[in-house]
Parts: C-alpha cells; sequence; structure tokens
C-alpha cells in the first residue's frame, strides 16, 4: 500500500483540491475524492483560520467514510469539542474567552446552522489521535512512546472516550499530559519568568520545541520549532538548564514518524531527518499545503514532498 500524508488544512478548501488533483485523486461516481492506487493520511486541523472549514470537513469526512483516507483528531477538532461541551460544574471544557471565540468564529461560520455542527462534532469525537502501521507513525503534533502508552493503557486504543473527555482537560490528570503531548507537542518553559507576544500579539511563556533534537547543550533559541523577533530571539538565546536537557528525542531507530501543527515556513519542505517529517507550512499565513508521497522506503527522501 501507499500513501499520501497530507498536513495542516484549516480551512482552506481549494489548496486541498488543488493538491488531491495533483496527486492524481479524482472524484467517484457517489462523489468522494479517491486515488485507486493510494491511501491518504489527514494529520488534522481541518478547521478554523481559513474560510472554508465545511466543505473540508465535507471532503475529509466523505473519503474518510469511504475508505480512500485516514483523518486524525489535530487540536483545533479537540478545542471545537471542548468548546461546545459542559464539564460537571456547568462550564465549558474550553472556556469562551475572547480569545477563543475569535479563533472559533470563522469555522462557526463556514459550519451555518442546519446541524452541520452537531455533525461535524459527532465526527470529531471518533477520530483517531494517532495512527501506525509496519511502515510508519503518525500524530498531529508529537510522538512520545511514554506518552502513546499512556493513553492507550487508559484509552483500550487510539480514540478519545467521551466519558473521559473532562479528564482530559485537567492538568493533574495522566491523560490530560497525554492529549497535550500528541496533540500539541512538548513545550519548555522559560526561565526567569521571561514571556514573549507571538505572531498572533498572544503572549507566551513556554516555547514549542523539537521533540526529535536532543536538547543538551543548546540554549532555548536553538530548542525553539520556530524563529523569533530579533528582540525575542536575544531573550531565549540563553542555555537551557541541565535539569531540563533529561528528556529523550524521537530515536532514530524507531519507524519514521509524520505530524503537522508546527507553522513551519521554509520556501521547500525540508525533513527534519531521516525518520522525522513535519507537513505543516503554514497554509493559513499565505504558506503551503504539503503532502509527502510515501512508498516504502525505510528512510525518508525530501524529493517526495508534494505540494
Ligand atoms: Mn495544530
Amino acid at each position: 500500500m501507499k500513501y499520501d500524508i497530507i498536513g495542516d488544512i484549516h480551512g482552506h478548501y481549494h489548496d486541498l483540491l488543488e493538491l488531491l488533483k495533483k496527486m492524481g485523486y479524482s472524484q467517484s461516481e457517489q462523489g468522494h475524492y479517491y486515488n485507486p492506487d493510494r491511501q491518504a493520511i489527514f494529520v488534522g486541523d481541518y478547521i478554523d483560520r481559513g474560510k472554508n472549514s465545511r466543505q473540508v470537513v465535507q471532503l475529509v469526512r466523505a473519503m474518510q467514510e469511504n475508505g480512500s483516507a485516514i483523518a486524525l483528531m489535530g487540536n483545533h477538532e479537540y478545542n471545537a469539542i471542548c468548546y461546545h461541551t459542559k464539564g460537571s460544574n456547568g462550564e465549558f471544557l474550553r472556556p469562551h474567552t475572547n480569545q477563543n471565540i475569535k479563533q472559533h468564529c470563522d469555522t462557526l461560520n463556514s459550519f451555518g446552522d442546519d446541524g452541520f455542527l452537531n455533525e461535524s462534532l459527532d465526527w470529531f469525537k471518533q477520530l483517531p489521535l494517532f495512527y501506525e502501521n509496519e511502515y510508519f507513525r503518525v500524530v498531529h503534533a508529537c510522538w512520545e512512546d511514554e506518552k502513546i502508552e499512556a493513553f492507550q493503557q487508559i484509552m483500550g486504543g487510539n480514540l478519545l472516550k467521551m466519558e473521559q473527555l473532562e479528564a482530559s482537560t485537567q492538568e493533574e490528570n495522566e491523560l490530560y499530559q497525554a492529549v497535550e503531548t500528541l496533540l500539541k507537542g512538548r513545550e519548555l518553559e522559560l526561565p526567569n519568568g521571561h514571556s514573549f507576544q507571538d505572531v498572533e500579539g498572544h503572549v507566551r511563556t513556554h516555547v514549542r520545541v523539537k521533540w526529535w533534537e536532543n536538547p543538551v547543550g543548546k540554549t532555548y533559541l536553538e530548542y525553539a520549532v520556530n524563529s523569533f523577533k530579533p528582540e525575542v530571539a536575544e531573550q531565549l538565546n540563553i542555555p537551557i538548564p541541565t535539569e531540563m536537557q533529561a528528556i529523550l528525542p524521537y530515536s532514530t531507530g524507531h519507524k519514521p514518524v509524520f505530524f503537522g501543527h508546527y507553522w513551519l515556513s521554509e520556501e521547500s519542505p525540508k525533513l527534519q531527518n531521516q525518520k522525522v517529517c513535519c507537513l505543516d507550512y503554514s497554509i493559513a499565513k499565505a504558506g503551503k499545503l504539503v503532502a509527502y508521497r510515501f512508498d516504502g522506503e525505510k528512510e525518508l527522501e525530501e524529493g517526495k514532498f508534494c505540494w
């Protein structure tokens, strides 16, 4: 079996259509897109930011339900479920703060009020958080064996059971740690109360880190995934303290791993290394929608990106 692993879409329907056609997918008589020789795997984040979340969900869902794609859950689908679900104290599991409302409103506008929202939430709820076959692994943000095992132990598989949804939002819970890592990746708290403003103007006290690299001997700046404005970069140009270096990077002895989530901005897609491949190239920020075309190779190849 051959696979096309596809990065974060964020409501950019026309780019998705273009990419699928470029990779030889066409519409079946029933209307879903398929490629008879390949299976698509979506890393999640179908909604928010772009204007056409409804069409994206319809397209991906039709592919998944007809067996031409596997669709994983991204942090935006997880957030949407929590945004619309109340906990035992009667409050929404994702608070309706101005920032959260703003992040979700394009999706709500696109979904309309004809029942598509509830239908989609039901679909989101049964999306797996990770996928593994004999060749490779896929997750939205970070594959960490310990967290995958913890999730499997609690859930008995790769699906988030809704009776455990509230527990997954409670910081003291083991499940929270697992879901955070799988869907949002690893973050490192900055020392001495340092903070900075991200591209959207939100104040951040943590940086997203390259979990596939060894932090030993690196500065925060070197270990962070994204680049920063000069004044922020200067703040982050300090060594990571020894006690925070005890994190193991993704082993090159493992199967290759694919993920999205990280807002990369390189001109042409690059592998993180021969076993690690991020597919999020910021389609929602004037970037591009990227796929990796997998044909069974043991080590990943840079020539297999498609965009
Ligand atoms: Mn994401």
